[in-house]
């Protein structure tokens, strides 16, 4: 999943793509590069950031949608918003992924039963301008999966089908920077609960910390896409579904590499 931020201040890429045609260009070119679905947002939720009136959210997005779409991409929309879901739909797009799980608008969910598309339920505790201080965790990933299990139960009450719903653990949402690494590492708990498992791993903070230099200084976003890169050949490995990122070659060509790799595995019956 190649990311279509068309925003004026995303931690990661903001303002570069913030015109439709700079945007629609940067879609085409991430297409170009091996995304199979392109995910389009007009709300930043970089730490801190404030909210988007909704009319400016559906001015950014609607017409880079309509585009993609026009052009035979799979377009999936970022919002937490049930009226920007909706009319993201009517353009076109064929995945709605709410970062919030349903939690900041749960009208969202009628909108996925009634359209029948694919939605991602990230995990999530707060919008950008207080998650920080919602980070607090007795085992984060037992914590996170119970709490993605319940917004599977909101789901389901609104209507929706199982097969419409992929589950994401919210990496650097709510999360500090050590908690990101346990829902990594434990990615295989969370793929047996049976749905299917989105990461976005991509040019995070945590990453930046990782490859901090001696003076603990973290390296900035456009310096993060080789650490991804890892990121999306371990989670595929893992057992992921999808990787949603900024720069695509590289993820692209990794996720390759672990699928040869895990083809190659043996399958847990001993056939010598
Ligand atoms: N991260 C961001 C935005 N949308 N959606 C899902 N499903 N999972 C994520 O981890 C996620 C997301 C924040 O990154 P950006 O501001 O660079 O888009």
């Amino acid at each position: 999943m190649g990311v279509v931020n068309v925003t004026p201040d995303s931690f990661s890429d903001g303002g570069r793509w913030f015109t439709p045609d700079a945007a629609v260009a940067h879609g085409l070119s991430l297409l170009a590069d091996g995304a199979d679905l392109l995910d389009v947002g007009g709300e930043s939720t970089r730490p801190g950031a404030a909210r988007v009136p909704v009319g400016e959210e559906l001015d950014r997005v609607l017409p880079v949608v309509r585009a993609l779409v026009a052009h035979g991409a799979v377009v999936s929309v970022d919002t937490t918003r049930a009226e920007v879901a909706a009319a993201a739909v009517a353009a076109g797009a064929v995945v709605v992924n709410d970062v919030s799980g349903g939690l900041a608008e749960p009208e969202i969910h009628e909108v996925v039963a009634r359209t029948g598309v694919v939605y991602v339920a990230m995990h999530w505790r707060g919008h950008a301008d207080v998650m920080d201080s919602l980070a607090v965790y007795d085992d984060v990933v037992v914590d996170v999966r119970r709490e993605l299990a319940a917004r599977v139960d909101a789901l389901r009450a609104a209507g929706v089908a199982d097969h419409q719903v992929v589950l994401d653990p919210g990496l650097g949402f709510a999360k500090p920077g050590a908690a990101n690494w346990p829902l990594l590492a434990r990615l295989p708990e969370l793929v047996a609960d049976g749905f299917p498992v989105l990461v976005g791993a991509s040019r995070k903070r945590f990453l930046g910390h990782l490859l901090a230099g001696p003076d603990g200084t973290p390296v900035p976003p456009e310096r993060r896409d080789g650490a991804t890169a890892a990121v999306s050949a371990l989670a595929a490995a893992a057992g992921a579904w999808c990787v949603r990122v900024h720069e695509v070659r590289g993820t692209a060509d990794a996720v390759r590499v672990a699928a040869r790799w895990t083809a190659e595995a043996p399958s847990g019956k001993d056939d010598r």
